[in-house]
């Protein structure tokens, strides 16, 4: 399974170490205006080799649009994207390839494979994420002209250090994509401590969506939020996804967690602006738990190939926390289940037009 989507269908293919990455995108609405230089940016923010707390090696990560664009516009057709490795160091690779790292997908790609490309941790790297973030370029593009739809993430937590405070516009301005400025150097200092341990540590990122209509996903096995959590759980390290007050529902008295409703808008968001898997029109909200990068330095018993006990150093250049580089690629994912949604939704729903009463997408009260 390298495809994903129903109408907007993105597949990926690579491998860290081989020579290029890339994804096919079928199904992609015609006329869209796309051009190489605007996937930059949103590349640049996950790539690695940028700040001393992710990995050090250096790619370009530079797109070459192959097909599916004409002078500038989108045409239809498939549009195939390509970012070629220029900084694989596979001898890191060398002790590791007949070892399985505790907590690392060696052993189970190799039970189910019996063969595994070791270098920079083959197809499972998170290097694949690359493209999902390219393609998802075109599916923010889209759905902010369209809809004005802004998708949008931060980091809400690494180990045990929690945001003081929140502000959109700190996220941008430091690289951790942390909302409170003034707790950047707190957070370098942890970082800077971590990586000389050798240690890694687990982290959590948010994303909303603001200005999804109201009506996208299709039930019963088709909803916004089971595929949100579908597509969020397939990036690297994600172990645990939370929509709205997801885990903390569970305290909550119905009283409490109930979104009231108002002609002027919802009184809160607990549900993360869906209900019985289709949008209210509220900010559609998701969190994700990261684990810790298991590749690490210190030793760690194993057994290799032939089943021998082992000790487990790996060597090379790992980001001590993945959920740092995590924010664009869970915003990438998210922009494709809600522009894959809103073309099925135009597909079956487009003739239905706006019902009312429409309640206006934006909070009145406090949650
Ligand atoms: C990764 C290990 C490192 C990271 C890589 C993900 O690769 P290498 O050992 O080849 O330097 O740099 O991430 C990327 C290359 C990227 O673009 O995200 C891993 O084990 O997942």
């Amino acid at each position: 399974m390298n495809t994903f989507g129903h109408l907007f269908r993105v597949t990926t293919f690579g491998e860290s170490h081989g020579p290029a990455i890339g994804c096919v995108i079928d199904g992609c609405p015609p006329g869209l205006e796309i051009a190489a230089e605007e996937f930059a940016h949103d590349l640049q923010r996950r790539a690695t080799g940028k700040t001393r707390h992710t990995s050090a090696r250096h790619e370009a990560d530079e797109v070459e649009i192959l097909s599916g664009v004409y002078e500038g516009r989108t045409t239809g057709t498939p549009i195939a994207l390509l970012i070629r490795n220029t900084d694989q160091r596979s001898k890191d690779y060398a002790n590791i390839a007949r070892q399985f790292r505790p907590g690392h997908a060696d052993y189970s790609y190799w039970q189910k494979y019996g063969i595994r490309d070791p270098r920079g941790g083959g197809r499972s790297s998170a290097r694949e994420t690359t493209m999902r973030v390219a393609a998802a370029v075109v599916a923010k593009k889209w759905l902010a002209e369209k809809f004005g739809i802004v998708v949008r993430g931060y980091l809400a937590q690494l180990g045990d250090i929690t945001p003081n405070a929140f502000d959109w516009n700190a996220v941008e301005g430091n690289p951790f994509f942390w909302p409170c400025a003034v707790q950047v150097p707190e957070l370098e200092s942890y970082m800077d401590a971590l990586r000389k341990s050798g240690d890694s540590v687990g982290a959590r990122v948010n994303v909303v969506a603001d200005n999804v209509p109201p009506g996208w996903g299709e039930p019963i096995y088709g909803k916004l939020d089971g595929e949100l959590a579908s597509a969020l759980m397939s990036i690297n390290a994600v172990k645990g996804v939370e929509i709205g007050d997801g885990f903390a529902s569970v305290a909550q008295k119905g009283t409490q967690h109930r979104d009231l409703m108002s002609m002027q808008g919802f009184l809160s968001n607990h549900a993360g602006g869906i209900l019985g898997g289709i949008s209210t029109g509220q900010a559609v909200t998701a969190s994700i738990a990261l684990k810790p990068t298991s590749s690490l330095r210190l030793p760690g018993q194993s057994i290799d190939i032939d089943g021998n006990a082992i000790e487990v150093v790996t060597t090379g250049r790992h980001d001590p926390c993945v959920g740092i580089r995590a924010t664009p690629i869970a915003e990438a994912m998210v922009a494709l289940v809600l522009i894959d949604q809103a073309l099925r939704h135009r597909a079956q729903c487009g003739d239905v037009g706006e019902v009312s009463p429409r309640i206006p997408g934006m909070d009145v009260g406090a949650t």
